[in-house]
């Protein structure tokens, strides 16, 4: 095993993966831009050290900076985390050339899996059903006729894209050049690479993907499914495993077929592969994501393994402990990732500092977080604060739980997407499990002209409870019990008195 480990990212993913270090006896390597060096990855790694200013292309992004850390540290091998270089070839090139092992699949599957079309062909040679379509990129004409043969709506898709970056949905054939051309230009722009293909358009699809695990002896295994349909523009919003769209046989269906992916691409390490899966619950490659993801704690809850220990083991060389037979899964579990963004104003970035943090725990909770109270969120990055994660033996548990924990957190002095999870927790269609993408979209339409005033509610709730405070020689929790009225009914008024009191906590 590694003796020390540099982690190339910040955050919460950067703190999950130095307690792994920490748990196997590896030395972490931190590194930190100007703004974060009070970040909370700085304080638990072993040693850190500093690779630039904010931006990140001058920092996190920053190759010859990272493996001049990493050199000079003593560093054996990489973990990327998400996002920044965990899915650029050429870092992990880099890193070879260096004789620095990075934690993740070789460059060649990276590279492969970059591209749309490149893994699309791969795809179909395997056997790997995906979505009608062309395997390689496309000219205006042959687009044209294309979409003629399999019907519209189409999707245009930028090959060196993914993640909903450069798509065009074409819903006729009077539109099909002006998006073709604008698809073309977008993808030129955003990748330097103006290819582009075509699929079939798949209305309202379950956002599924199965988590899969190789080593670099050929053995590879699949670890079920994450639900991952409630999303915003692209950015998931709650995931869990296991799906209620899935069962057994889907599942394994969908599982032989990502670890055929994963054998056929020469693929090592963790990794996920995407599918839609339409009304009639037929499945479609989508594509493959080469890194650790942010939602990988589901996961690790229902198969009870911590990936990141696993990733490190198969980075060093070591087989997978266990074959498929051994992975069973237990339970249900939910994630909420946490913003700092304002739901009442577009999800607006809110960045700032964190003036007061209670954080929920208890019970089937289990909160990633890359904050503390008192620091300042910078406004150079992503703005996800934490995760918080809640388990129990079935989904509805799971829920209650989720309400719960939600209800204890508590998050001062800049605006969070907290709030939003409560809408979403409450809709029936969620608590039924009635989700496809279009459902957070769909939500908040229904919303629209009806802003959110919870937090107004809250402050009114806040300053009731500091007259009655004032003019009472009693707690402000005083009447609980006492008039023989349960405070914890789970009542809108009883929710009222307890945000009361959090914000009472800050002011005192
Ligand atoms: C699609 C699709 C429907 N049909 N492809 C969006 C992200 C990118 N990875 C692919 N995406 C989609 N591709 C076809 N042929 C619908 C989406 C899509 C979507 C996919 C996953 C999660 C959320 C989504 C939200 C809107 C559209």
């Amino acid at each position: 095993m590694f003796k020390k480990v540099l982690i190339a990212n910040r955050g919460e993913i950067a703190v999950r993966v130095i307690r792994a270090c920490r748990e196997m006896g590896i030395t972490s390597v931190a590194v930190f831009s100007d703004v974060d060096r009070a970040a909370l990855h700085v304080s638990h790694a072993d040693e850190a050290y500093p690779i630039g200013p904010a931006a990140a292309r001058e920092s996190y992004l920053n190759i010859s900076k990272i493996l001049e850390v990493a050199r000079r540290s003593g560093a054996e091998a990489i973990h990327p985390g998400y996002g920044f270089l965990s899915e650029n070839a050429g870092f992990a090139r880099a890193c070879k050339e260096a004789g620095i092992k990075f934690v993740g699949p070789p460059a060649s599957a990276m590279e492969l899996m970059g591209s749309k079309t490149r893994a699309r062909q791969a795809m179909q040679a395997a056997g790997v059903p995906f979505v009608p379509g062309s395997a390689r990129g496309l000219s205006l004409p042959e687009a044209e006729q294309l979409a003629g043969k399999i019907g519209f709506p189409v999707m245009i898709k930028a090959a060196a894209g993914g993640g909903g970056k450069g798509m065009r949905l074409v819903r006729s054939a009077s539109e099909m050049q002006s998006s073709f051309e604008t698809a073309q230009s977008e993808a030129l722009r955003a990748f330097n690479d103006g290819e582009v293909y075509l699929e079939k358009y798949i209305e309202n699809p379950r956002h599924i993907e199965i988590q899969v695990l190789a080593d670099e002896h050929g053995n590879a295994v699949y670890l079920g499914e994450r639900e991952c349909s409630v999303q915003r523009r692209h950015q998931k919003v709650i995931e869990e495993a296991p799906s209620a769209g899935v069962d057994a046989d889907l599942r394994a269906r969908m599982g032989a077929v990502a670890v055929q992916a994963a054998k056929s691409s020469g693929y090592a390490n963790a990794g996920t592969v995407e599918f839609l899966v339409d009304r009639e619950r037929k499945f479609y490659f989508l594509e493959m994501n080469t890194r650790l993801q942010v939602e990988h704690p589901v996961t690790e809850i229902v198969t009870g393994l911590d990936l990141v220990h696993l990733q490190f083991r198969i980075a060093a060389g070591e087989k997978l402990p266990f074959t498929q037979d051994d992975i069973r899964l237990r339970g249900h579990a939910l994630e909420c990732r946490i913003y700092a963004e304002d739901p009442d104003n577009n999800f607006f970035p809110s960045p700032g500092k964190i003036a007061k943090l209670l954080r929920p725990s208890g019970p089937g909770i289990r909160e990633d977080s890359g904050v503390y109270e008192g620091w300042t969120v910078p406004l150079d990055y992503d703005p996800m604060m934490s995760k918080l994660i809640a388990f129990a033996p079935d989904r509805p548990a799971a829920l209650a739980r989720m309400r719960r924990a939600l209800d204890e957190y508590f998050v001062g002095g800049i605006k969070t997407n907290l709030s939003l999870f409560r809408r979403i927790l409450e809709h029936p269609d969620f608590q039924e499990a009635r989700i496809d993408t279009g459902f957070l979209d769909r939500l908040l339409a229904s919303e629209a002209g009806h802003p959110n005033d919870n937090d107004s509610l809250a402050k009114v709730a806040a300053i009731s409870a500091a007259i009655f405070s004032a003019i009472s020689s009693s707690k402000v929790n005083g009447d609980n019990g006492k008039n023989g009225k349960a405070a914890a009914s789970g009542s809108a008024s009883s929710a009222w008195k307890r945000a009361a009191r959090f914000e009472g906590i800050g002011n005192e």
